[in-house]
């Protein structure tokens, strides 16, 4: 009966759209005047509108007439810390009168101030303070997230950020990915004692967070004034012991030889780069581990040294974008606006920005089943108010995104 396709909540057809598959890295791969139908979240067929397959006619009563508008894969935000309490206007205040951010992290602000937040705030608060942060992401496009914890450094604060950012994605019909953050600071309690919170995370919070479902990668702010290279390792080798993957805060205001560190274990991304050396480019080549930028940090920390691009590129390093999105370095809440910025600030093409932010973020997060536009993938679709792709990163802020579908469902 026609009825239940119509009512089918996670199928359906595009006509008539510029389709970005992304099929390979040097191209768009557009399909003009293109179709795409799915069932049960799965993208079941794409091509010219002319050839759909009959099999699909049922389809045609709820279809979309796109109107020659782009259509790409739903976006990935592949790095964020978007659960948290409060805000830190007050030290972008600071450095605009040029107090510098590790200064302010050294006298107890920074990444600290938002850890006593955080601590401070229930499980419903941190949930209400994080929903319209997921929504901004999401009314323009993104329909996988990866959040990170560390904001709490506690074993039940880290677990109550990652249950916060799981029904995140269950309330947004979104697809969240978590990431213990435990190694961000070094709590007050442990102050003296780096070790043996180190030991504590790896012996015991991680395999409990694990056991309860949590996490789907494990991260690690590797820099002065963070975690060291020897404690890092200490992490990722009790990572692995669980089968978990392993991402690195690599090289972002220091270099601690960081994405060597990364490429060493695998890791599935090395994120920031700024001050990564030739070295560390060669190490994530052989390693095929993704290169995570983000502009946001560098921009808003007003940042002098780029992440090495040229060498990425020069040497096949897949390179994702993302918003870094969190209260201290990188207080920004759009992709789009990061795309635009890894242009601008950076040097990618809008190809690569594009490519940055779906196929590649999906490596990142070690996803397969997402970020192009192909049979067997899942049906994560944004139908934009655009005619061309460059113009996904052109245009600054603005709602772009017509239509928005994840798991096939529509979501905006
Ligand atoms: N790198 C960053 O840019 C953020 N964390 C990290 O590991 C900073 C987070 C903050 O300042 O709150
Ligand atoms: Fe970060």
């Amino acid at each position: 009966m026609n009825d239940i396709a119509t009512a089918a909540p996670d199928s359906g057809l595009l006509l008539h759209a510029r389709l970005a598959t992304l099929a390979d890295a040097e191209s768009h791969g557009l399909i003009e005047d293109g179709a795409l139908a799915w069932r049960n979240g799965r993208i079941l067929w794409l091509g010219p509108s002319a050839q759909l397959p009959a099999a699909f006619d049922d389809l045609r009563g709820q279809a979309l007439d796109a109107c020659g508008a782009l259509v790409t894969p739903g976006l990935i935000d592949a790095h964020t810390h978007l659960v948290f309490a409060g805000d830190r206007a007050s030290e972008f205040e600071q450095r605009l009168e040029g107090v510098g951010y590790e200064a302010i992290a050294r006298a107890g602000g920074g990444i600290m101030a938002t850890v006593r937040a955080t601590r401070a705030a229930s499980e419903e608060a941190l949930l209400a303070a994080a929903l319209p942060r997921a929504r901004a992401l999401l009314r323009e496009g993104v329909t996988t997230v990866e959040i990170k914890s560390g904001y709490a450094l506690t074993l039940d604060g880290e677990a109550r950020m990652l249950r916060v950012a799981r029904r995140l994605g269950a309330q947004l019909g979104i697809e969240v990915r978590c990431t213990l953050l435990a190694l961000h600071a070094v709590p007050p309690e442990f102050a003296q004692q780096r070790a043996a919170y180190v030991d504590a995370v790896c012996a015991d919070w991680l395999p409990r967070l694990h056991a309860q479902g949590l996490l789907d990668a494990v991260d690690a702010f590797c820099e002065g004034i963070g975690f060291s290279a020897a404690e890092t390792r200490r992490l990722f080798a009790a990572a692995r012991a669980l089968g978990l993957p392993v991402r690195l805060h690599a090289d972002q205001l220091s270099n601690l030889h960081g994405a060597a560190l990364a490429a060493e274990f695998g890791a599935l991304s090395a994120d920031h780069l700024e001050c990564t050396d030739d070295a560390g480019v060669a190490a994530l080549a052989t390693a095929g581990t993704v290169a995570v930028l983000l502009p946001g940090s560098y921009y808003a920390l007003r940042e002098k040294r780029r992440p090495p691009v040229a060498a990425l590129r020069a040497a096949g390093v897949p390179m994702a974008v993302a918003s870094d999105l969190n209260p201290g370095t990188s207080p920004l809440r759009s992709l789009r606006i990061a795309m635009n910025m890894a242009c601008t600030l950076f040097g990618l093409t809008p190809l690569e920005a594009l490519h940055g932010v779906t196929a590649y973020a999906a490596r990142a997060l070690g996803l397969d089943d997402r970020g192009r536009l192909q049979p067997g993938l899942r049906a994560d679709l944004v139908l934009w108010d655009a005619q061309t792709p460059a113009e996904l990163s052109y245009w600054l802020g603005g709602d772009l995104a017509a239509a928005v579908f994840a798991g096939g469902a529509r979501r905006k």
